[in-house]
C-alpha cells in the first residue's frame, strides 16, 4: 500500500490510498478530514488513463506537415530540443522561448522545478490569466489578500452561499462539508445545476448581471442600518424592482435573500472562479467581498489558500518579459516567440479562440516542443513531442488552493517507455545545456525535506496518514475601498440582439480535457426548451453555432437547467476526436483585473442544419 495524492487542477486535493500488488487500485484516504474516504466521478478513470494502451511511450518529431511523426529515442529528441534552444537564445535571445504551462500536474515539484531551468535561460514568462487571477486580483485591490477561511469553517456557519460554483461537481467535498452541516444553502447561478437543485434557495440572475443584483441587496440591507458610503448615491438607484429588470430575479426574491444575509449570520461565501470569467468578473468578485465587509463577514470568503511555500526557493525568480495566457495568440502576433515549450497543459484545447490560436502558430511557423501523457490537439501540433509520466510514477508533495493540507505522492510504478516525469526530463535538459548550478539537478527526495522543514511537517505522521495539516498564511485584511466607486459606475450589462449567451462550464466526466479520449465528454449544445421554441429546433437536431471566432456543428440536447438567453457548451472535449469544441466559439477578450479571462461573455447564432 502506498500513498498518492490527486495533483489535478481541482480544489479538494484529495489523499489516496493505492494498490499496485494486484493491479493497480485506488480510493480516497479515509483519514483526511477533506478527502473523506471518497473520490470524485473523474477519479474512476484515473487507472484507466495511467494504464491506457493510448499513453505516449516514445518521443515523436514531426515529419513533413503538423501532426504527421516519426519515433525516436529521448536521447535524440532531447537533442533536437536543446539545439533549437542554443539557436533561438544566439538568433534573437532566452526571450523567444516561451513555456506555455499550467496546473495539468499541480503537484510542487511537477509544477515548479521546470521553471528553474526556463529562469536561466531568461525566456519569457506566462502571465496565467486563463482561470482564476481576476478575482485574485480584485480581492487583493479591496482587502489586500485574496485569501480566504478555512473550509473545514464551514461547520460554523449558519448560511452558506455559492456563488457562481458548482461544488456538487467542481469541489465534491467541499459540496459535502455543506450538506452535512447544518447550515441553509444559497446558489446564485444562472444554470439550475446539479449544486443549485441540491440548495435550499436558487437565485438566478442572467450572466453577467451579479453587480446590480449585490447594488439591489445593499438597496435592501440600507433599511436596516448597513451604509454602503462609498457608493450610497449609487444603491440608492438599485431598488429590488430596477434591479428585477436587469438580473431577472424576482424583486421578493432579492429582498428575502438581503435579509438573510443580514440575520443568518455568521454565513460565508465561496465565490466561485467559473462565473469570474466574464467582462467585469473581477469587479463582480470584489463587489461581493464589499457587501460582505458591510456585513462584518470580511474574512468569511473562500477563494485561494495559500501555506507557508517558499515558491521562489521551487522555481526561482522569473525576470523574463511577460507573455499572457488567455490572449496567446494576439501576443504571438506581437511579440517575437519563435518556440512555445509546452507541459502541465493543452492550449490548443483549453485556451479561448483557437482559430486564431492555431493559424498564428502555423503563420509564425512557431517551433513546439509539447512534453504531455497523450497525443492530444496540443502535441498534435508539435514539433517534438515527449512523453510524460503519470502521477502513479513519481515522487511529490500536493498542497491545495482551498485547504489546508498537503498529501504526499509516492511513485508505485515505473512509466510506461521512455515516458518521463518533468522533474527528470527538465534535469536532463540541463545537463545537455551544459549548465553546472547545483539547483537545476536538486532530486526530489532533496526538495520535498526543504518544503516539509518549512513548513514544520512532522515525517513519520506524514508517511503513517498521507497528509498533514499545515498553517494557512492570510496575513492582516485590509480594507480599501478607494477605485471601488469610479469601477461600479463603469459597469453596464452587455447583450447581443438576436444572439445567445454561450456560457462554458466545467463538466462532470473530466479534469480540464483530461480524459475525453478515455470515456468521452458531453459535447451537445444544452439549450432552454423556450430558447429552442423560438428557434424552431428540437432536441436531437444537428445545429450550427457562429459568431465572429468560428463556426461549429453539433447536436441540440433541450435542456430546462440553463437559463432562457443562454447556450451551454462544456468545455475541455478534444477538438481532434470531434473536429471542435467550444474554444472554436470564446472570446479571447479579456478583463482589466490581470487581463484575466472572459469566455463566459461570449455571444453566439445557432441554427438548425439543413439537409441539402
Ligand atoms: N471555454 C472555456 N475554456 C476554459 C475554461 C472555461 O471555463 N471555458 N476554463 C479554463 C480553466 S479554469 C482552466 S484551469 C483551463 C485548464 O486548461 P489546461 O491547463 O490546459 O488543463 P488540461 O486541459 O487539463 O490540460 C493539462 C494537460 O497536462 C497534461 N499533464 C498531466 N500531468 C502532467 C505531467 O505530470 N506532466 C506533463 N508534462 N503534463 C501533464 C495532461 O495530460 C493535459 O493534457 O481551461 C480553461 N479553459
Ligand atoms: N469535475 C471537474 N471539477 C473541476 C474541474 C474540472 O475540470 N472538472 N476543474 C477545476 C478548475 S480548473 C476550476 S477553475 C474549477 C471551476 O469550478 P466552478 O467555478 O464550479 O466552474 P464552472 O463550472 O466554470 O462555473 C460555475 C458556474 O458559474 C456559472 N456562471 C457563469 N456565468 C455566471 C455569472 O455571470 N454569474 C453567476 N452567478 N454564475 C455564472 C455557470 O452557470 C456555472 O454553473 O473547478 C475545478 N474542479
Ligand atoms: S479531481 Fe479533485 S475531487 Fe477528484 S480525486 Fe482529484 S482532487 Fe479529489
Ligand atoms: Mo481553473
Amino acid at each position: 500500500m502506498a500513498f498518492s495524492a490527486c495533483p489535478k487542477d481541482c480544489f479538494d486535493s484529495c489523499s489516496i490510498i493505492t494498490e499496485n500488488d494486484k493491479g493497480l487500485r485506488i480510493r480516497g484516504n479515509p483519514m483526511h478530514p477533506i478527502t473523506s474516504g471518497f473520490l470524485c466521478y473523474k477519479a474512476k478513470f484515473f487507472v484507466d488513463a495511467a494504464l491506457s494502451e493510448k499513453r505516449l511511450k516514445k518521443p515523436l518529431l514531426r515529419e513533413g506537415k503538423r501532426g504527421k511523426f516519426r519515433e525516436v529515442t529521448l536521447e535524440y529528441a532531447l537533442d533536437v530540443v536543446v539545439e533549437k534552444i542554443k539557436e533561438i537564445i544566439n538568433d534573437c535571445g532566452g526571450e523567444c522561448i516561451l513555456p506555455v504551462e499550467y496546473a495539468g500536474n499541480r503537484a510542487l515539484i511537477s509544477y515548479y522545478f521546470p521553471r528553474r531551468f526556463f529562469n536561466r535561460i531568461g525566456s519569457s514568462v506566462l502571465q496565467h490569466s486563463l482561470c482564476d487571477e481576476a478575482g485574485s486580483a480584485a480581492l487583493r485591490t479591496l482587502l489586500g489578500t485574496s485569501v480566504g477561511m478555512d473550509p473545514e469553517d464551514l461547520r460554523k456557519m449558519r448560511m452558506i452561499v455559492f456563488w457562481g460554483i458548482n461544488p456538487a461537481w467542481t469541489n465534491v467535498h467541499g459540496w459535502r462539508l455543506a450538506k452535512t452541516s447544518n447550515a441553509k444553502i444559497y446558489v446564485v447561478d444562472p444554470t439550475r445545476t446539479d449544486t443549485a437543485r441540491g440548495a435550499d434557495v436558487h437565485i438566478d440572475p442572467r450572466p453577467g448581471t451579479d453587480i446590480p443584483l449585490v447594488l439591489s441587496i445593499l438597496n435592501v440591507l440600507s433599511n436596516y442600518g448597513i451604509d454602503a458610503k462609498e457608493i450610497g448615491d449609487i444603491v440608492l438607484r438599485y431598488t429590488p424592482e430596477y434591479a428585477s429588470k436587469i438580473t431577472g430575479v424576482d424583486a421578493s426574491r432579492i429582498r428575502d435573500f438581503a435579509l438573510d444575509l443580514l440575520n443568518e449570520r455568521p454565513f460565508a461565501v465561496h465565490i466561485g472562479y467559473g462565473f469570474q470569467r466574464n467582462i467585469k468578473g473581477g469587479l463582480a468578485v470584489k463587489t461581493i467581498a464589499y457587501m460582505m465587509h458591510l456585513l462584518g463577514m470580511d474574512g468569511n470568503f473562500i477563494y485561494d489558500a495559500k501555506h507557508g511555500i517558499d515558491y521562489v526557493y521551487l522555481g526561482g525568480t522569473a525576470r523574463g518579459r511577460i507573455i499572457n495566457q488567455v490572449n496567446l495568440a494576439r501576443e504571438l502576433e506581437r511579440n517575437d516567440i519563435r518556440m512555445l515549450f509546452v507541459y502541465n497543459m493543452n492550449p490548443l484545447n483549453s485556451l479561448p479562440n483557437q482559430n486564431l490560436l492555431r493559424e498564428v502558430i502555423e503563420r509564425k511557423n512557431i517551433f513546439m516542443v509539447v512534453h504531455d501523457l497523450f497525443l492530444n490537439d496540443t502535441a498534435l501540433f508539435a514539433d517534438v513531442v515527449i512523453p510524460a509520466a503519470s502521477f502513479f510514477e513519481f515522487n511529490d508533495l500536493v498542497d491545495s488552493y482551498y485547504h489546508d493540507y498537503i498529501a504526499i505522492n509516492q511513485k508505485v510504478m515505473a512509466p510506461p517507455g521512455e515516458a518521463i516525469s518533468n522533474h527528470d526530463l527538465f534535469v536532463l535538459l540541463s545537463r545537455k545545456m551544459g549548465f553546472r548550478e547545483h539547483y537545476l539537478f536538486e532530486g526530489e527526495d532533496e526538495i520535498m525535506d526543504k518544503v516539509l522543514n518549512d513548513l514544520n511537517v512532522n515525517r513519520d505522521e506524514l508517511y503513517r496518514k498521507g497528509f498533514a495539516r499545515i498553517r494557512r498564511v492570510r496575513g492582516e485584511l485590509i480594507f480599501n475601498p478607494e477605485g471601488l466607486r469610479e469601477e461600479i459606475e463603469s459597469y453596464s450589462p452587455i447583450e447581443r440582439e438576436g444572439y445567445l449567451r454561450l456560457l462554458s462550464p466545467t463538466g462532470i466526466h473530466g479534469v480540464g480535457s483530461q480524459h475525453d479520449n478515455i470515456h468521452g465528454f458531453d459535447i451537445f449544445a444544452h439549450m432552454n426548451p423556450s430558447d429552442a421554441l423560438n428557434l424552431n429546433l428540437n432536441d436531437g437536431d444537428r445545429v450550427v453555432i457562429k459568431n465572429e471566432y468560428g463556426t461549429v456543428e453539433t447536436f441540440l440536447k433541450i435542456d430546462p437547467s440553463v437559463k432562457i438567453g443562454t447556450i451551454i457548451i462544456y468545455r475541455g472535449s478534444w477538438p481532434s476526436l470531434h473536429g471542435w469544441n467550444v474554444n472554436y466559439l470564446t472570446t479571447d477578450d479579456v478583463q482589466e483585473y490581470s487581463m484575466g479571462a472572459a469566455m463566459n461573455s461570449t455571444f453566439v447564432k445557432v441554427e438548425k442544419v439543413r439537409d441539402v
